[in-house]
């Protein structure tokens, strides 16, 4: 295969973007909440309400949309009676409608053809790009096996591919939401606690009295009745503690911003417990009922005193003790949040262990105003045969990292380079909703990967950058056009949310179920998919749950009691913990038996060279990962990422506010585009830090194109968590260029 055979196709230019604006606040809530009403008390009986939850983000806020005679879709709001949302959706999923409107879908099938010797998409029917999909993937199931076909994907498209994947027998999946995201920390909690933070984490945050936020930036990060509940908290007058070495909104909200050093955060935790510990400050009485190891804890943390955190930190030893008292003054109601997107340094799975023990040792696991016992609601299967049983799934290529408990993404990547996993060779991949080139670090392995694939399809709705590089491209149609699964989530109550279909699809746009019924009806699988229309299968669940479509057409969530029991501990019965000793682990037999540290210690992590700074980035209101930046509503908002500078680096470098720089980061990589300045005391002088997302490369992407900087082709080094295979990405450092270096490159 020669190298240019999957070349990233870039389309023909096109028009600018909207005008730029910066708001950052918790309060960005109910900005819209005076049209919501004037929606909900005029217009609500001339409009047609749908209901259906969000996909602009993975909090999936149920909501209607409202549509106007002519079939318009004119407003989404948020549904009352959901508990993710509180009947207020957030700047991004008001915006939703955007996803609907913009110009720039994807409109047709694309197959890639070469014409007069250069590589181009060429639009297709639908049969002829199903067919195409369907005989390749046949040829991959004869030669290797089906488990040489593996489905990459993130969102509501995701479960219909699955399911298809399964039909044909391969589990070969991964998503970017476990080691691009949560994973260390769903580990790290299950070695504690014996379960899974899950989503919407179980935080009781309308009750506590005191959150402790370490890296997780709440109201930038805006989760929604995550946010909320943490608006209400300050309100009641909770003590908020924030450690991060930027100032984020949440810091701005707190009483404690603790400025740590990059980096360093597990020893700011080992000094917590020192305190606890030493000033006998932990919850005694839980402890003593529910946990183990306390004894080698207290004897591994009693070196780890705040004098000895100051030097490694730059956080005050009268400050670590100060808010260590205020943690446990406030207990049990105390959170320490788990954070979410926390792959960090690589030993990611122990600092979640240690934020786990933190809580433990305050009690708040399974207390009012810690965290609570989440329920779900488990959903019926619509009837379908037995899948065939695969040689080997995502386990095996995951299986370097011993608790990997999800496909490891990464590892799946590099199983598709030749020699690098010949046991389990993976030879094709099914890329849906999830836009690889953003999503995943070290490009230079993705794409060795991606050329060594003997075929590559993507869904999307939009012509993002991953699509430049597929064989077939599929649009799929946006949420607001179709049936998805029935939304099942873990909260205080259990609670289902229906997606129905507001409008039909635009263009020449399909449902992601109907691509993999498709698919699987021409590779012979046709009687896994037993129905016409997905409408049928949620009649089935929802007949099953004991309610109905009809009925949940009209109220869009339904909640459900509890069946598991109180939501808070009772104290006066004995309660088992889901760990192999029944009870909370500070101390893990399980990670000692595997070779790993059994509680959490600090290791040094590298530092920038001189004239290099720590590349940080995190997350806007106004946007979600990659895929919102061409949504014209939101990309009015704001049309492209800035570089925060502190004010001493501006000056030894010589910067000013709004002025065009390049990066070049570590390894010599050159970001593609330029970046405008922030001048900011809100970033410290050993870091720059830029919202993800942004820098997309492909011309189609009339809004976003061009616009600022991918972080992502800057993070050429990933520090792999050696548990469970997370990719730490916070380790890569980057030099300002003023000039441009495309020019003499
Ligand atoms: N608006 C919006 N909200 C979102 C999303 C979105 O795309 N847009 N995505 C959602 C998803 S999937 C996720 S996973 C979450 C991610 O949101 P979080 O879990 O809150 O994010 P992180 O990326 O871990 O944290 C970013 C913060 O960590 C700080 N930080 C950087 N290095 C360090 C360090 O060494 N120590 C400490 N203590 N702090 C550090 C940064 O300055 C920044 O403020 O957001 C969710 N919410
Ligand atoms: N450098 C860096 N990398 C990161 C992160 C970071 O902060 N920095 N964050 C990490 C985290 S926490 C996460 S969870 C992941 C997120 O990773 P992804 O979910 O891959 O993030 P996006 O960049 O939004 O890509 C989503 C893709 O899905 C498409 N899409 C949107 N809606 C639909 C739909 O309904 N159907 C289909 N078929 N496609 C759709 C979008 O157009 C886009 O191409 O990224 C991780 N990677
Ligand atoms: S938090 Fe915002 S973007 Fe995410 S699902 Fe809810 S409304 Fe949509
Ligand atoms: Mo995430």
């Amino acid at each position: 295969m020669t190298t240019s055979r999957r070349k990233f196709i870039k389309i023909s230019a096109l028009g600018l973007g909207g005008v730029a604006a910066t708001t950052t606040a918790l309060n960005l809530f109910g900005a819209s909440s005076y049209l919501d009403e004037l929606v909900r008390k005029n217009v609500a009986e001339t409009f047609k309400r749908t209901a259906t939850y969000c996909e602009v983000c993975f909090w999936k806020c149920a909501a209607w949309a409202y549509t106007n005679e002519k079939g318009e879709i004119k407003k989404i709001i948020g549904n009352d009676d959901d508990s993710h949302c509180y009947g207020r959706l957030c700047p991004r999923g008001t915006g939703g409608v955007g996803m609907y409107n913009d110009e720039d879908r994807l409109k047709t099938p694309l197959i890639r053809k070469t014409v007069n010797g250069e590589e181009t998409f060429v639009e297709a029917t639908w049969d002829e790009a199903l067919d195409l999909i369907a005989s390749k993937f046949k040829t991959i199931k004869e030669t290797h096996g089906a488990e040489s076909i593996a489905l990459l994907k993130h969102g509501s498209p995701g479960k219909h591919l699955e399911h298809l994947l399964n039909a044909i027998g391969s589990d070969t999946i991964g998503e970017p939401a476990y080691a691009q995201c949560r994973g260390p920390r769903e580990t790290g909690f299950k070695l504690t606690f014996g379960t899974w933070v899950g989503s919407p984490e179980p935080t009781d945050i309308r009750d506590t009295k005191c959150l402790v936020l370490i890296g997780s930036h709440i109201g930038e990060n805006m989760h929604n009745s995550q946010v909320q509940e943490m608006s209400d908290a300050i309100d009641n007058g909770a003590t908020i503690i924030t450690v991060d070495p930027r100032f984020s909104t949440a810091a701005s909200k707190s009483q404690h911003w603790l400025p740590i050093k990059p980096g360093t955060d597990i020893a700011l935790m080992l000094a917590w417990m020192n305190v606890l510990i030493e000033e006998n400050l932990y919850d005694k009485e839980y402890i003593e009922k529910y946990a183990i190891g306390f004894d080698e804890l207290k004897d591994h943390v009693s070196t780890f005193t705040p004098e000895w955190a100051y030097s490694i930190t730059t956080i005050k030893p009268e400050e670590i003790r100060r808010t260590a008292r205020a943690m446990a003054y406030a207990s049990p109601a105390t959170i320490i949040h788990p954070g979410r997107h926390v792959v960090w340094y690589g030993d990611d799975t122990q600092r979640a262990r240690a934020m786990a023990i933190l809580n433990a040792l305050l009690g708040s696991w399974g207390r009012r105003g810690g965290f609570y016992f989440k329920e779900s609601l488990k959903l019926p299967s619509f009837p379908h045969p037995e899948y065939p049983k695969p040689k080997w799934t995502w386990k095996e290529v995951s299986a370097k990292y011993p608790l990997a408990e999800m496909g490891v993404t990464n590892e799946i990547i590099r199983a598709s380079i030749p020699g690098e996993n010949s046991e389990y060779p993976v030879k094709a991949w099914l890329v849906a909703g999830t836009n690889l080139t953003k999503a995943i670090p070290n490009k230079k392995l993705l794409e060795q990967a991606i050329e060594s694939l003997d075929f590559m399809v993507v869904i999307d709705t939009m012509p993002m950058d991953v699509t430049g590089y597929a064989d077939v491209v599929l649009p799929e149609c946006t949420y607001l056009e179709r049936y998805d699964e029935i939304r099942s989530a873990t909260n205080r109550e259990p609670s289902i949310a229906i997606r129905i279909p507001a409008v039909a699809p635009k263009y020449d746009s399909k449902p992601a179920w109907w691509i993999a019924k498709q698919i699987g009806e021409r590779m012979g699988v046709g009687d896994q998919f037993a129905y016409d229309d997905y409408k049928e299968v949620l009649e089935y669940q929802l007949k099953e749950l004991g309610t109905s479509f009809e009925e949940l057409e009209q109220i869009g969530v339904k909640n459900y009691p509890r069946k598991s029991g109180p939501l808070y501990l009772n104290e006066n019965e004995l309660y088992s913990f889901t760990t192999s000793s029944g009870k909370i682990e500070l101390y893990s037999q399980e990670l000692k038996d595997l070779g790993f540290d059994p509680m959490p210690i600090f290791t040094k992590h590298p530092e920038p060279e001189q004239g290099y700074y720590r590349l940080n980035y995190g997350r806007a209101p106004m946007h979600t990962f990659s895929r919102t930046a061409n949504n014209p509503n939101l990309n009015d908002l704001m049309d492209e990422n800035n570089l925060w500078v502190n004010p001493k680096v501006a000056r030894i470098i010589g910067l000013k506010t709004g002025q065009e720089v390049w990066l070049k980061n570590q390894d010599e990589v050159l970001s593609s585009f330029p970046i405008k300045v922030r001048i900011t005391e809100r970033t410290g002088f050993d870091a720059v830090y830029m919202v993800h997302g942004f820098g997309h490369q492909n011309k189609k992407l009339s809004r976003a194109n061009g616009r600022g900087i991918n972080d992502t082709e800057l993070i050429s080094k990933v520090a792999i968590d050696p548990i469970m295979g997370g990719t730490g990405m916070r380790g890569n450092f980057v030099t300002i260029l003023t000039e441009n270096p495309h020019k003499t490159i």
